[in-house]
């Protein structure tokens, strides 16, 4: 399995309740590397460019204002397999499908504030990496 690298947010509903050590506590125990973070505020037109995949979905007005609605940590994991392996540690979007000791069993409060973000394929982690972060940002 290759070294991938693959984009992390810690969302909102995360930050507010002061989760950001305890989360990524798991992705590091998986044997994830942080090789790029910032903490940062979204607009609510950057976080629908983010999401734009889902602009036709009903629940995409919701989605982007909890997304703008408090501080997100950005990041960048690196690791084997690491676009897969992240979204194993995350588990499922709802958090009552997630398996235990996942992420959003632990600390998710919803479908929508699911405290976590993840690439779901390789050619999704290079867009959303380059959507955040410069080259040079990359310190893995
Ligand atoms: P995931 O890749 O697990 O984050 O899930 P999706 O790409 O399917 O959905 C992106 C985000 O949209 C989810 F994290 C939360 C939100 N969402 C809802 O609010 N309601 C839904 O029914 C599905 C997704």
């Amino acid at each position: 399995m290759a070294i991938e690298r693959t984009l992390s947010i810690i969302k909102p509903d995360a930050t507010a309740r002061n989760l950001t050590g305890k989360i990524n506590a798991k992705f590091e125990e998986a044997g994830l590397r942080i090789v790029a973070q910032k903490r940062i505020l979204l607009t609510v037109g950057q976080a629908g460019t983010f999401y734009a995949v889902h602009k036709e979905r009903p629940f995409f007005g919701e989605l982007t204002e909890f997304m703008a609605s408090g501080p997100v940590v950005v990041q960048v994991l690196e690791g084997e397999g690491a676009i897969m392996k992240n979204r194993e540690v995350m588990g499922a979007t709802n958090p009552a499908d997630a398996a235990p000791g996942t992420i959003r069993a632990e600390f998710a409060q919803s479908v929508g504030e699911n405290s976590v973000h993840g690439s779901d394929s390789p050619e999704a982690a290079a867009e959303e990496i380059a959507y955040f972060f410069s080259g040079l940002e990359l310190v893995g």
